[in-house]
């Protein structure tokens, strides 16, 4: 099962606005043009908010709403440097990063750089490293799925950390409004009501062919999603820098012939995952962490690009061999880097 967080900042063009200009902070706020120039909010502070006020509306409109709102004209080059200033802090974590726009992402952190177990303890880290970095709120959401980690950190915003566990994700998507859903829209929700679909629970009630008869392919997305069933992959911006595959054992363990069989089969799952998505390296890293928590790694490079669960494990075992250790183990991992991420979902897989 996978662990996957979604971030989002904010009112992000507004929150910048108003740490960046104290008059403007606790106000009724809105980023966008002016009601003279025909302009539209891009978005508003949680201020104007309560007064109606949302992305896309007409500025002339807005003033109209709440006649002390006050807009402020863009700087997108400002909204792009905490842009990416937030994706330094997220690369922190893991380089399987899908930024959706300047201000959101989702982090598949199953495997982590700092080899954390609690998917929610590093969406806290993320939250206040962000907060420290550039003074703004993020709202994170944490699940097994994409799906369920953008609904989760829509649920509690701002400042907003919520995490959907496996048991819990039927109930909760089962009470969801079904505005809520991400994916459905004001034209969607308001046909979903006709047909006396309010929440999660009234999708669910509907076969997959009404719900295809009613909106078509979109209708098989919310048959899925109902149901928590979300298998689409992050997808990172920038190449992978490795992939390994590591295990702790529940209990310790120390024949050799054990700790092989262990190796042996991470290098096949390991180039399994390589193969897929069209990787091959040149460095193989091997880790080995003892009963006491002391961690070792060690590796070698050779002078061609192999994703061969042969050539893998042929290396892992001499890197193991070489250890000649006789201490008890309780984490193992294998690992490839040095990738030559030319091909990284690039090129076409040539499996014949
Ligand atoms: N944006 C825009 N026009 C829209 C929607 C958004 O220009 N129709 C811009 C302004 C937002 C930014 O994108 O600040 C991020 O969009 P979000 O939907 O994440 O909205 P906010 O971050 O502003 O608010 P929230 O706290 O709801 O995430
Ligand atoms: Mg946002």
């Amino acid at each position: 099962m996978r662990k996957i967080i979604h971030v989002d900042m904010d009112s992000f063009y507004a929150a910048i606005e108003q740490r960046d200009n104290p008059d403007l902070k606790g106000k009724p706020i809105a980023v966008g043009g002016s009601d003279k120039a025909r302009g539209v909010i891009a978005t508003a502070s949680y201020e104007a908010r309560k007064y109606g006020i949302t992305s896309a509306l007409a500025t002339k409109v807005a003033k109209k709403k709440c006649p002390r709102l006050i807009i402020v004209p863009p700087r997108f080059s400002v909204y792009k440097d905490v842009s990416r200033q937030i994706k330094e802090v997220f690369y922190k974590y893991t380089d399987l990063v899908e930024p959706l726009s300047l201000d959101e992402a989702y982090l598949d952190v199953t495997e982590n750089k700092l080899d954390m177990k609690s998917a929610i303890l590093i969406a806290r880290r993320i939250k206040e490293d962000i907060e420290k970095e550039v003074n703004l709120t993020a709202s994170a959401g944490v699940s097994y799925n994409k799906f369920l980690a953008k609904v989760a950190s829509d649920y509690n915003k701002p400042d907003g950390l919520t995490a959907i566990l496996p048991e819990k994700a039927q109930s909760f998507m089962e009470d969801l409004p079904i505005e809520k859903f991400f994916g459905i829209g004001a034209a969607t929700a308001r046909k979903m009501h006709r047909l006396r679909i309010k929440k999660g629970i009234d999708l669910k009630r509907m076969s997959k062919l009404e719900l295809g008869q009613h909106f078509g392919r979109s209708g098989q997305f919310y048959y899925d999603i109902v149901r928590g069933i979300d298998n689409r992959e992050v997808n990172p911006d920038r190449p992978r820098k490795s992939v390994s595959e590591e295990t702790t054992f529940a209990e310790d363990i120390v024949l050799e012939k054990e700790i092989l069989s262990v190796l042996k089969k991470q290098c096949a799952s390991l180039s399994d995952t390589l193969k897929k998505n069209n990787i091959q390296g040149k460095t193989f890293n091997l880790k080995v962490r003892f009963k006491n928590f002391e961690t070792i790694t060690r590796s070698k490079t050779i002078d061609f690009y192999t994703s061969d669960k042969k050539h893998i494990y042929t290396s892992i075992e001499k890197l193991y061999k070489a250890l000649k250790n006789e201490r008890e183990v309780r984490l193992l991992g294998v690992g490839m880097s040095n990738l030559d991420t030319e091909l990284d979902g690039k090129q076409l897989s040539l499996d014949l």
